[in-house]
């Protein structure tokens, strides 16, 4: 019988953009989750699962080994930092970038230390820290475009993509900290325990996203 296997999966963007990668690796999930009310969906496969989680959630519970295996946008991988994880596969979907955005046209960022707002608390402390200069960080967990437009802070850090959330909102994009993509992520544990069938897994998910 062959090791069971847990794979964490969010909704959306990355679980639409992971079935055909997961095809790939013969593995097709017996429901939708955009339709299913269930967390637990089984696959075409015994003993391989899938858990719909929160896609900031994703790292914990690989982290934890509730589930062996992931997906994650790199962003969220960056905030979570990498214990217990291997990230042995960058799967170049769900693509955008990580962005510093303020008001448009406004020239000159504001003198002192200016008041940013982001879910990415970690990750914009690191990035300011490194360019050496003093901001004051506001934790945010979504609508972060509101916040620049009714003075909570002079600036977000947000994932963008085509850019419209900012342009509808009056902001853009002032100066980029990382380009972002989403990346298989391995328990440790896991990989070592039931290296054959994440081995399989892996190999299929390189390979058909044009890897060796
Ligand atoms: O929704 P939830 O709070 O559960 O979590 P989440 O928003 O992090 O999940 P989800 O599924 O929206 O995003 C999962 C991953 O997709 C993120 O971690 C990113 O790595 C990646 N990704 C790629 C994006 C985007 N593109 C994206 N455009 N994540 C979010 N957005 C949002 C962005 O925050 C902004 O509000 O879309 C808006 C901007 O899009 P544009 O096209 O208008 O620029
Ligand atoms: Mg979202």
């Amino acid at each position: 019988m062959a090791e069971p296997i847990t794979l964490a999966l969010s909704k959306g963007r990355i679980f639409e953009e992971t079935v055909p990668l997961l095809r790939h690796a013969g593995i097709e999930p017996a429901e939708d989750p955009e339709s299913s009310r269930r967390l637990i969906l089984e696959t075409n496969r015994p003993g391989v699962r899938i858990v719909i989680v929160r896609a900031s959630d994703v790292p914990t519970y690989v982290q934890y080994g509730a589930a062996d295996i992931g997906v994650a946008g790199k962003d969220v991988l960056m905030e979570h930092g990498g214990d217990g994880l291997y990230e042995p596969v960058d799967l170049g979907i769900a693509a955008c970038r990580l962005m510093v955005a303020g008001r448009a046209g406004e020239a000159e960022p504001p003198r002192g230390r200016r008041r940013i707002a982001t879910k990415y608390v970690h990750t914009t402390r690191r990035y300011y820290a490194e360019k050496g200069e003093q901001v004051e960080i506001i934790k945010l967990y979504g609508s972060m475009e509101l916040a620049p437009l009714v003075g909570l802070a002079d600036a977000i850090v947000d994932v963008v993509d085509t850019g419209n959330t900012l342009r509808a909102n009056g902001l853009e994009p002032q100066e980029h900290i990382a380009d972002i993509s989403s990346r298989l992520v391995v328990n440790r544990a896991a990989m070592k325990v039931k290296h054959d069938a994440l081995g399989g897994i892996i190999s299929a998910f390189r390979e058909a996203v044009g890897g060796e």
